[in-house]
């Protein structure tokens, strides 16, 4: 978690963290994220209840969320109904990509954080029952652009899922170990840009490796296509053979 953004689900306690001495101040941070470690909890019982699955997709801006939400809400359009999607999508502000998913034909709310740089369990929570519905097995959850703090905070997802776009560089999961490390799933996106950047598939996946050892990784475009059939596959049954 993040000392020095604003990243607290309460700016005052952010506030407060700087102006006391650093034991106090990790006493704060841990009650943060227990805190929300106790929502999280009750957030995994409510989708276990009712049958759900949920996705929290976790990647810095501009990797290719949206646009694989996009292609996925076009795809999964044609499927049965047990394979129906729901999305909640964070940004500090604006409702671009809430409009974006929309247009694909998903059912989509924007949530905005403002001040906070991740989406948290009691965001979460204020929807369950309302926007967030067993009629709607699946809920992909598209946090705040942003590798390190939405790693920190759980919001109940069964399980969380790593984007790291080619443009980005191999490095970034032995730079930002944990979000590569807890995702079931590592997602490389615009592969269809390999051919103009110097960037070694082989090189980023020793990266990976050294933080995740057996998560699944998928190298796919959602510009051109290549590489969706194995994500819609994991979107539908969980697994990506
Ligand atoms: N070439 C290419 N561009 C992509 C791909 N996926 C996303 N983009 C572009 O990358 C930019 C950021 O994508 P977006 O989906 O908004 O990323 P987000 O911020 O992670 O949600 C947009 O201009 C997309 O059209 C891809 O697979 N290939
Ligand atoms: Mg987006």
């Amino acid at each position: 978690m993040c000392r020095d953004c604003g990243c607290d689900s309460a700016n005052q306690v952010a506030h407060f963290v700087q102006l006391v001495e650093v034991p106090r101040k990790l006493r704060l941070e841990q009650f943060v994220l227990a805190k929300n470690d106790r929502i999280a909890r009750e957030n995994r019982a409510w989708f276990e209840k009712q049958g759900m699955r949920v996705l929290n997709l976790i990647s810095s801006p501009g990797s290719g969320k949206t646009l694989l939400l996009e292609k996925s809400a076009q795809f999964l359009r044609g499927e049965s109904h047990k394979f129906k999607m729901a999305i909640l999508t964070g940004d500090q502000e604006k409702d671009f990509d809430a409009q974006r998913l929309k247009a694909a034909g998903a059912e989509v709310l924007q949530l905005n954080t403002l001040s906070s740089c991740h989406l948290d369990a009691s965001m979460i929570q204020k929807q369950l029952g309302i926007f967030v519905r067993p009629d709607l097995p699946l809920l992909v959850i598209e946090n705040v652009g942003n590798l390190v703090c939405p790693a920190a905070f759980d919001l109940g997802e069964s399980q969380k899922i790593a984007l790291l776009s080619t443009p980005e560089g191999e490095d970034k999961p032995s730079k930002y170990p944990l979000l590569f490390h807890e995702a079931a799933l590592i997602v490389l996106t615009k592969i269809d840009l390999i051919p103009y950047l110097d960037w070694s598939l082989e090189l980023c996946e020793q990266h990976i490796r050294r933080v995740n050892a057996t998560a699944p990784i998928l190298h796919v475009s959602a510009k051109t296509g290549e590489g969706m059939e194995r994500w819609f596959e994991f979107l539908k049954t969980g697994k990506t053979a």
